[in-house]
């Protein structure tokens, strides 16, 4: 999928999932967590829409399935892997799509090769992968080559053959513990039921395989023809209120807001930056430089680009290694906003170490949590810490003015209901303070590394800050005239350096009127569009890759479903969605009419993840400068296609190559681990419906504490029997980190189920607890292991080992 829309949102949209008509569920509990989807699946369910469900244990959303498959923690893709070998031995991929809308013709490198479980390029030392092999064969014109047929064996559909000929239905169930039988019941309703929608959440995405695990959906939807669709695509449903808009606003290490890549050491100009990255960058980034620099970001001065902090990529500062490195005195400081990090982060006791070595520690909450209260947690001396702990009261949702982003990429606004309680101040607010504050302690400096601070453009209002001058900011101006851009149509027009977005895809968002305000809710297709409630990004955009669900000629597929359409009597994408096209007056037989997948530098969708930079002259330019590209493809760090890798702690050997058991590259920060000799089970970890997440918040409210009072250890029958325990006995549940006391509920809702022949039992556990509220309790994250995605930093919080025994 496109990298820079790609980056966890909905392709699709909540009220979309009512036009499914087959859903494959797997890594997301949504009746619980979601249930807004679920209102949505139901409509589709009701009108005979199939509901699949893989999970390790049975949750409320698997009682809504027609098919549940119990799956063993950290293994899909090898599942997946065998619905996609299916998919392709069968002929059940969707062709016309396959040819013209992915890349399944293009050739890929000879040099490209998956040997034992171990991509070409690999470097043993670094533990990192080279990715030049996995490019595509390039013709003169730097395009890729494109093969004759599916047949040519070096084009990526033959690639995929290859690869995925590994992955029989038997294969998987000794590795998932899922019967054949049922994985191929699965491969075949999911094939059968068109338009078909992936939905997923932590259950995929918490493992050290986690981005390679949402690549297999990928390859799927695409195959099937999935993507682009009403009622199809892949849907991360996602988590935080506003999570959607704090990543779109760059809460990521890597990025800046609307996903540009952050800078880095070595990119000492703009030039520099553009050559890695590519000229399509160059609008976006200066848009930005002006909206955070103004009339201070000029041609001469390369539009303020020094202003930007620039990271070292050698350096991994994703939230667990942040505690790693503070664990090692390399922070002074923590500002801890709106997040329990002791509770929410695996192998807390890094957590408590780190906070211990900080000078200083800001906490803001609306509640005095676990994090502001580390001095005091059981078993630390509080005469033994030095830091500073300093605590902010936030508003809370309903005492502020703003905009949230959810998952459907729909930015909506809400006013304040009432003024903030007390002391308390919006976060907003408390930023405009500080940032004053901070800047008028600079007053005067001529330093450069103060220039950042002295030259940037605030301008939120006098006394209180305005939410709607920071979500203008976001939508965009026309710097020589102060006046906002319309739209993002106006914003892509605008010469580079006249034009400022502080998130170049909201733009347009406020651009008529604060169109995140609309609350239209008239549905006058039926097909869930809502175009005129809130507004997405991009450009009004509800359903991305749309032009994927029209033909070659530009007639929509789903006579049901219609999306778009090309108007060539008015020579104009229409539709009853804005059309996701290169250019809304370029027909289907131009090559830019042509591109499904704009965001993707070959224009298609990307069953290979290769190493490409489109737009580059072969021969170097005479002026001696290097050749910028216009935009390379989206890269994975750990291979261009989705191999099986056992999670960090398993119970079993990788059968498909035992001398690369787990990802090469994923990387292991807890140095505590564990072998299944001593810790035979498997532990996973989930969240339930009456507390939210770190429990800040809900454990200080009596009524949830009621009906959801302690943590406990769900385990099956089978092992409560092995290991004499019954529903309610205390248990010591034990990993290599750590062990803590809890409740045992023995139910049927796990099972005992065979990996290569083996018994094996998982043991649930929710998260929520810590040693403060209203409602204490012991941490699941003493137990869990830091082993994160190599790509994401996403911890796998869904799998270690752990040991059981009555307390
Ligand atoms: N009530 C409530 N709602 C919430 C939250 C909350 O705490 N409480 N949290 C919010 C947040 S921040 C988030 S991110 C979302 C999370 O939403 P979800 O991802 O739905 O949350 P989880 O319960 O952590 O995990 C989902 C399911 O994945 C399963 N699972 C575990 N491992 C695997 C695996 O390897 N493969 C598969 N296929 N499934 C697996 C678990 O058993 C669980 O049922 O919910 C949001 N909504
Ligand atoms: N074992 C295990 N661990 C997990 C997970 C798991 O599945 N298993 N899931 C992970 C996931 S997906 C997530 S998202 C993290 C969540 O981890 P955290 O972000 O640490 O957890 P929350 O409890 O959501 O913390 C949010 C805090 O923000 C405060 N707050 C709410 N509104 C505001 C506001 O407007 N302003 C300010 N300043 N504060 C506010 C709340 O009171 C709360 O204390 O946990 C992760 N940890
Ligand atoms: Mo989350």
């Amino acid at each position: 999928m496109s990298p820079s829309f790609g980056r966890g949102a909905m392709t699709n949209s909540w009220s979309d999932l009512k036009n499914s008509e087959v859903f494959l569920i797997a890594g997301s509990n949504c009746a619980e967590n979601h249930p807004i989807a679920m209102k949505w699946i139901n409509r589709a369910k009701e009108k005979g829409a199939k509901i699949i469900v893989v999970d390790p244990r049975f949750t409320r959303t698997a009682a809504k399935a027609d098919i549940f498959a119990q799956i063993r923690p950290g293994t899909d893709i090898a599942y997946l892997g065998a619905i996609i070998n299916y998919i392709l031995n069968q002929k059940l991929y969707d062709e016309k799509y396959v040819l013209n809308y992915t890349n399944a013709l293009l050739k890929i490198s000879k040099d490209y090769k998956l040997d034992d479980g171990i991509f070409s390029g690999y470097n043993e030392k670094t533990r990192k992968y080279a990715t030049t092999s996995w490019a595509y064969q390039l013709g003169p014109d730097n395009k890729p080559l494109k093969a004759e047929s599916l047949e040519d064996p070096d084009c990526v559909f033959a690639k995929l053959k290859v690869h995925y000929s590994r992955y029989t239905f038997a294969t998987a169930e000794n590795i998932s513990g899922i019967p054949a039988a049922k994985i191929k019941e699965i491969a075949e309703v999911f094939c059968q039921g068109k338009p078909g929608s992936i939905l997923y959440a932590l259950g995929m995405t918490q493992h050290t395989t986690g981005v390679q695990g949402i690549r297999a959906y990928a390859i799927i939807q695409l195959l099937l023809g999935n993507i682009g669709k009403a009622g199809g695509g892949i849907n991360a449903l996602r988590g935080e209120p506003n999570v959607q808009g704090s990543t779109d606003m760059a809460n990521l290490v890597s990025n800046l807001p609307g996903y540009l890549p952050y800078p880095i050491n070595t990119d000492k100009t703009l030039q520099d930056y553009l050559v890695r990255n590519g000229s399509f960058y160059e609008k976006h980034l200066v848009a930005l430089l002006k909206a955070w620099y103004g009339a201070n970001a000029t041609k001469e001065n390369d539009y303020g680009f020094n202003y930007l902090p620039k990271t070292n990529p050698s350096v991994n500062a994703t939230m667990v290694k942040i505690f790693e490195m503070m664990n090692k005195g390399q922070f002074k400081l923590l500002f801890n906003v709106g997040s329990n990090s002791l509770v929410s982060i695996p192998d807390r006791k890094l957590v408590r170490s780190g906070l211990a070595k900080l000078d200083m520690l800001v906490v803001s909450d609306l509640f005095e949590i676990e994090t502001a209260q580390f001095w005091r947690e059981p078993g630390v001396n509080p005469a033994d810490i030095k830091t500073e702990v300093i605590m902010f009261p936030a508003a809370f949702v309903y005492e502020k003015a703003g905009s949230m982003s959810n998952s459907s990429r729909w930015i909506q606004w809400k006013e304040a209901a009432i003024k903030p309680l007390g002391e308390s101040k919006p976060d907003l607010d408390l930023l405009d303070h500080l940032f004053k504050k901070i800047r008028k302690l600079y007053e005067g400096s001529t330093d450069v590394k103060d220039a950042p601070i002295l030259k940037a453009r605030w301008d939120y209002g006098e006394g209180e800050p305005s939410a709607l001058k920071v979500l203008q900011e976001l939508s965009g101006y026309d710097e020589t005239t102060g006046k906002l851009l319309p739209t993002i149509g106006d914003y892509l027009k605008a010469p580079i350096g006249t034009a400022s977005t502080g998130c170049w895809i909201y733009a347009g968002v406020t651009g008529n009127g604060n169109l995140a305000a609309r609350r239209k809710n008239d549905d006058p297709t039926g097909l869930g569009l809502f175009r005129e409630w809130s507004f997405a990004w991009p450009g009004n955009v509800r359903i991305l890759y749309n032009r994927a669900s029209c033909d070659e000629a530009g007639r929509p597929v789903d006579a049901k479903r219609q999306l778009i359409w090309w108007d060539s009597a008015a020579k104009v994408w229409a539709g009853n969605d804005g059309a996701d096209v290169v250019d809304k007056t370029k027909g289907p037989d131009t090559p830019e009419g042509k591109q499904s997948f704009r965001m993707n530098p070959e224009g298609v969708g990307r069953l290979f993840a290769a190493t490409y930079m489109s737009g580059l002259p072969v021969a170097p330019p005479t002026d001696g400068l290097p050749p910028i590209g216009i935009r390379p493809g989206g890269l994975c760090v750990d291979g261009p296609l989705p191999e099986y890798y056992e999670p960090t702690e398993s119970p079993s050997t990788n059968i498909l190559h035992p001398k690369v058991s787990i990802s090469p590259v994923a990387l292991v920060v807890s140095t505590q681990l564990g072998k299944s000799e001593e810790y035979p089970h498997v532990l996973t970890t989930y969240g339930v419906v009456e507390h939210f997440c770190a429990g800040g918040i809900t454990r200080n409210i009596p009524w949830l504490n009621e009906i959801m009072p302690e943590p406990f250890a769900e385990i099956s029958k089978n092992l409560g029997e092995k290991i004499g325990v019954k529903e309610g006995d205390m248990v010591e549940v034990a990993s290599a980190r750590g062990k803590i006391t809890v409740r045992a509920l023995v139910t049927d809702r796990l099972q005992t189920y065979k990996v290569n022949g083996k018994d094996t039992e998982t043991i649930g556990m929710p998260w929520s607890w810590g040693f403060a509220s209203l409602s204490p309790g012991p941490s699941t994250n003493d137990l869990t292991i830091a082993a994160l995605d190599p790509g994401a930093g996403t911890p796998e919080y869904k799998v270690c080992l752990v040991n059981i025994r009555r307390a």
